[in-house]
């Protein structure tokens, strides 16, 4: 297997209870997930999205799946059509929807079935501070953050703002997991360093995919 400057021997890091990082364990879907985010983003175009507040952020956002997570002057939250277009968000693919249940049920989460997979794109500078997701009605599912191209450090703290998070630094095809007692753990991506991936050029690219809706309410 290739192994580059990007690219760090499988060897796992150790997390706190119930989140887990696992090495390289998309590298089996790479080429399917370069091939749809290509799609993705061709239907539903990376934006940078304002946070309540009215500041654009850093990181530019889209979306695949029935719902998609979005931001802007009324608050956060998950809707079934892209704010832009008026149109659905584009399907999450079936090697998408495989990879995250794959990992959830690795990192000890069977059963999981995701139903939102945001796209984040960092630019080189582009950051994520601190925050819980609590934005889903289904906490009772776990979170897969899906790292591709350009290398950087994920920050993973405790229940409160307060506990100094633990820095995790990740690269292409590294995949997080965080759920049970570590649900609601704070966590951030720190500020994505100059660079240029091989496969992917200047960027990060996260994907994160979430049950945000009970199955019985997302039946509707
Ligand atoms: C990441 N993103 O992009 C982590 N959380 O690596 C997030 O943690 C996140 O992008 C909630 C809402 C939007 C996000
Ligand atoms: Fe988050």
């Amino acid at each position: 297997m290739e192994r580059d400057l990007f690219t760090r021997a499988a060897a796992p890091l150790p997390m706190p209870a119930g989140a887990a990082h696992l090495a390289g364990f998309a590298l089996a879907w790479e080429e399917a997930l370069l091939k749809e985010l290509a799609r993705i983003t061709a239907a539903a175009p990376l934006r940078h999205m304002v946070t309540p507040g009215g500041q654009p952020m850093s990181v530019a956002m889209t979306n695949c799946g029935a719902l998609g997570w979005v931001s802007d002057r009324r608050g956060y939250r998950y809707v079934e059509r892209d704010p832009e277009s008026g149109a659905p968000w584009p399907a999450l693919p079936d090697a998408i929807r495989e990879l995250a249940i794959a990992a959830a049920r690795h990192a000890g989460y069977a059963g999981f079935e995701p139903d939102a997979c945001l796209i984040n794109r960092y630019a080189p500078g582009a950051r994520m501070s601190l925050h819980q997701d609590r934005d889903e009605q289904d906490q009772a599912a776990p979170i897969v953050s899906v790292s591709l191209g350009l290398p950087a450090v994920f920050l993973f703290g405790g229940l409160t703002r307060r506990e100094r998070p633990l820095r995790v630094p990740l690269v292409h095809c590294d995949v997080v997991v965080w759920g049970g007692p570590a649900r609601l753990a704070y966590h951030g991506v720190a500020p994505v360093a100059d660079g240029h991936h091989p496969k992917l050029g200047p960027q990060r690219i996260n994907l994160t995919l979430r049950r945000a809706r009970p199955p019985n309410i997302n039946a509707r």
